[in-house]
């Protein structure tokens, strides 16, 4: 097993030279382009050949980068690799109060038809654009070119008229998952959003709440939100706060108006999906703690009873 200097396991999910060779110096990385320290620097001293200027080229764009992402970071950057998604859990809020974990993208979901209940179980699925940023940042928070995506479900619990075309509704049962794909193949569609392994799994505590206009006939508008359990999921130690209302993890809000298109007969609704919370560097479970203290007590008695014999 190995380890760069950010705690990043290079030989479980390889470390990205994004951020390598952000915090190694470049002089200690010269093997990663495929040459040793002396080529390297006869290589920087005279014109490069074509395919050593692309290697050279990619190298400063990371180094770059990296900079950028160091000086963004501050003093106190606290940078993780869940998989190849890569953020700060020390990151300055975007606004006051949102924590240092925000994602951001866009969403495609079901609408339900008032008075018909086979319509009121509620699907969604969509694409986080950016994490911390305010463009996006794919490429940046999925350096090695994963992506990660989201479903959700969720069931019609009430709509009740507010006047006029106005209403507040409510859902039970969300549970939105988060899906790291090894590749960015999403398009707008279920399939490429759900590939994957399962990052995170949050579940509503309550209700999702919300109001709108037009609720309920396919060409609702509005705002909806609702307060998250982290249940699962690859990342889920690093989410797993309870520093949001009542100790739930994270908060969920999403706007949504007509998409102006069907599937399989049921309209499609689109906006916004927003993920918050506070993200923490997670520490090893007591369990795996205590596995590698058994092991290394064991490799002990390994060497005791492997001593007498020795000469
Ligand atoms: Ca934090
Ligand atoms: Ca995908
Ligand atoms: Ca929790």
């Amino acid at each position: 097993m190995s380890w760069n200097v950010i705690g990043c396991r290079t030989d479980y999910f390889p470390c990205h030279e994004y951020h390598e060779v952000s915090l190694i110096s470049p002089r200690l990385q010269p093997r990663k382009y495929g040459m040793d320290s002396a080529v390297l620097e006869k290589a920087q001293l005279r014109r490069f050949k074509p395919s050593r200027s692309f290697v050279m080229k990619k190298f400063l764009a990371g180094a770059a980068m990296a900079t950028a992402l160091l000086a963004s970071a501050g003093a106190h950057a606290a940078l993780v690799n869940v998989g190849g998604v890569v953020w700060d859990t020390e990151a300055a809020a975007i606004l006051p109060q949102e924590g240092d974990f925000l994602a951001h993208g866009g969403i495609y979901e079901t609408a339900f038809t008032l008075g018909d209940t086979s319509s009121y179980s509620v699907t969604g699925r969509g694409l986080i654009e950016r994490i911390n940023y305010t463009a996006t940042n794919l490429d940046s928070y999925c350096p090695s070119g994963c992506e990660l995506t989201y479903t959700f479900s969720m069931v019609l619990s009430s709509v009740t008229s507010l006047g006029g075309d106005t209403a507040a509704f409510s859902f039970s049962d969300l549970v939105i998952q988060v899906w790291l794909g090894s590749a960015a193949n999403y398009d707008g569609s279920v399939a490429s959003a759900s590939d994957g392994i399962l990052w995170l799994e949050l579940t509503a505590r309550d209700l999702l709440t919300g109001f709108g206009t037009g609720i309920g006939t396919g060409s609702d508008t509005g705002l909806g939100s609702a307060y998250l359990d982290v249940t699962g999921g690859l990342a889920a130690a690093y989410f797993d706060t309870n520093t949001k209302l009542g100790g739930t993890d994270m908060v969920f809000s999403s706007s949504f108006q007509p998409a102006g298109f069907s599937e399989n007969g049921v309209a499609i609704l689109t906006g916004t999906f927003d993920l918050k919370g506070d993200s923490v560097q997670a520490v090893p479970e007591p369990a795996s703690l205590a596995l590698v203290g058994l092991g290394l007590v064991g490799l002990a008695g390994v060497r005791r009873r492997r001593q007498p014999g020795a000469r």
